[in-house]
């Protein structure tokens, strides 16, 4: 049996559970699991993070290994391209996404949604990379409509998930979305919000967040 476990705010759970929704796996979800640096967690997730996915009793941390290891478990409905250069280039895209964006933003989200204190230097420097980010995103993107071409893929579970928290980010931080200059990027949110898969996930996030506020 498949579980995912993690929290339904957190992106990068919500990557692996578009991915699992939408490839059609079975599987349970403990969405009351919490990063934590508590032994008795890092013994389970040694990062401290979440998501990660039993299986059967194994445990695999890192969301992109948790999507890979579906792909080859369950090859019926793919999510990376035939191709070995299309293959590449959907996880070059994931990169750009989540390393060069998402990892360069986060610097900002407890300044921004926690109250604690950046630093000028913080946000100087996050501003300049994160242009770089969106500067490689955009040489890649092909919004064909899906980011890498023709067919979904794990490209878009990360796009969807990460890129608006980047406009929410930069738009709060600088006064500007950096994903403005894409006039792709918005019908292609929407058209990903409108699939079941991404359009649960979407919602099941909002009443998260809801809960958590009250
Ligand atoms: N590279 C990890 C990132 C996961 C991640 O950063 N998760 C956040 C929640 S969205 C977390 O657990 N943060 C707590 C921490 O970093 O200690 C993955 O892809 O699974």
């Amino acid at each position: 049996m498949i579980r995912l476990c993690g929290f339904r705010i957190s992106n990068y759970h919500n990557k692996v559970r578009i991915a699992l929704l939408e490839k059609g796996v079975a599987f349970e979800e403990d969405e009351n699991v919490r990063p934590s640096q508590k032994d008795e967690y890092v013994a389970k997730s040694p990062m401290g993070k979440v998501p990660y996915l039993e299986v059967d009793g194994t445990r695999i941390r890192e969301s992109s290994v948790i999507l890979e290891y579906l792909e080859e478990a369950y090859p019926k409905k793919p999510l990376l391209p035939k191709d070995l250069f299309e293959r590449a280039r959907v996880r070059e895209l994931v990169i750009f996404i989540e390393l060069h964006m998402e990892l360069v933003v986060r610097r900002l989200y407890g300044g921004l949604f926690f109250g604690s204190s950046v630093s000028d230097e913080t946000r100087q420097q996050v501003e300049k990379d994160i242009a770089k980010g969106v500067r490689a995103l955009k040489a890649v993107a092909k919004f064909d409509p899906y980011i890498a071409g023709k067919e979904l893929s794990i490209a878009d579970c990360a796009a969807f998930v990460h890129l608006p928290l980047v406009t929410l980010v930069t738009k709060t931080a600088f006064g500007r979305d950096f994903l403005e200059d894409m006039p792709q990027m918005k019908p292609y949110l929407k058209m990903l919000g409108e699939r079941p898969a991404f359009a649960r996930v979407s919602e099941d996030r909002k009443a998260a967040t809801a809960a958590a506020k009250k």
